[in-house]
């Protein structure tokens, strides 16, 4: 059996999309595959999508079987039930392990600077000329998490495979011009609804890059500011909580901006090497919407910064 998986944080759409559009694609060509995970799912996941008649199987992996990994390459942020040396296929667009993955896998390792993993799993099935068969659940799926990914196509990491993709996937789905605005505002309404529960859902540990924040949170909203406005309080106590080295990274996509929230000197400072950025306090607003894996591009780019000697005058 080929699993077809994602991360073990928790599955946004992008990942819930491709698990599932993927794994109906290897099956139309005779592999047969399941789209599994154990994580939660977030609130990109909005209620209409679960509404769809598309579901994750109900599967247990077992020895012998082989896994494919949509939308997540780092080997610590494996669903746990990844056996690593079964691996056969790595789909995603996050940085920082194609190297590995290449020595690995050669060309089974799909790792590409793309605004949503949904679309290169859209050019397999378009590659397969499988495209009139793929299911109307499994478009709108993909075009939805194109849509979120991209952030509405304001997202630095959008290609215009990205755009066409969307296209041609939200023909296929019949989704309506009005789709965009509607899945994103009942994502806000998700989020308020329940958030510290959203900011526990899309919450990742970036311990192995020493210079980020050791935790970063991220919602992608309509209005950000105004979020941010009404809760500020609720979200600081929450996050503090987690530790002091944090960052929440809320997208706008009503302005194209992020709002960073940061837990401490320490991570204003790490986050200020990075980008220029003005604080007025804990709050920093950015003239345009960066995402978590923009960020960790930069940090994986610039130097570690050496852990400062014992200051002399502190010891003594
Ligand atoms: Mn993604």
């Amino acid at each position: 059996m080929r699993v077809v998986t994602s991360g073990s944080a928790y599955l946004d759409i992008d990942a819930y999309a491709c698990c599932i559009a993927y794994a109906e694609l290897l099956n139309q060509q005779g592999i047969a595959a399941r789209a599994v995970s154990s994580a939660p799912l977030n609130t990109s996941i909005s209620n209409s999508v679960l509404g769809w008649d598309a579901r994750l199987d109900d599967y247990r992996p077992v020895a012998g079987d082989e896994y494919v990994l949509m939308d997540v390459s780092d080997p610590d942020h494996f669903d746990p039930f990844v056996q690593l040396a079964n691996v056969r296929e790595v789909i995603d667009h996050h940085p920082g392990f194609e190297h590995y993955w290449a020595q690995r896998l050669g060309t089974a390792a799909d790792i590409q600077p793309i605004g949503a993993a949904a679309t290169l799993v859209f050019l397999r099935w378009e590659a397969a000329e499988a495209l009139t068969h793929i299911s109307p659940h499994s478009a709108a799926l993909l075009a939805t998490a194109i849509l979120d990914n991209t952030l509405n196509f304001t997202g630095q990491m959008t290609t215009p495979q990205d755009t066409r993709a969307y296209d041609v996937l939200a023909r296929r789905a019949n989704l309506s011009a009005e789709w965009p605005q509607c899945y994103f505002g009942e994502c806000q309404a998700a989020i308020e609804a329940d958030l510290t529960g959203a900011l526990s859902a899309d919450m990742k540990r970036m311990t192995a890059t020493p210079n980020l924040p050791q935790r970063i949170a991220q919602m992608t909203v309509w209005d950000a500011g105004e979020l941010i406005h009404q809760h500020h309080a609720a979200i600081d106590q929450w996050l503090a909580a987690q530790g002091e080295d944090w960052l929440l990274n809320a997208i706008s996509l009503r302005e194209c901006k992020s709002y960073w929230l940061a837990g401490s000197s320490l991570s204003r400072h790490k986050l200020s090497r990075l980008v220029d950025v003005e604080w007025q306090g804990s709050l920093a607003v950015l003239p345009h919407g960066m995402q978590r894996k923009e960020l960790l591009k930069l940090a994986l780019a610039a130097p570690v910064e050496p852990v400062n000697a014992p200051d002399k005058a502190a010891c003594c």
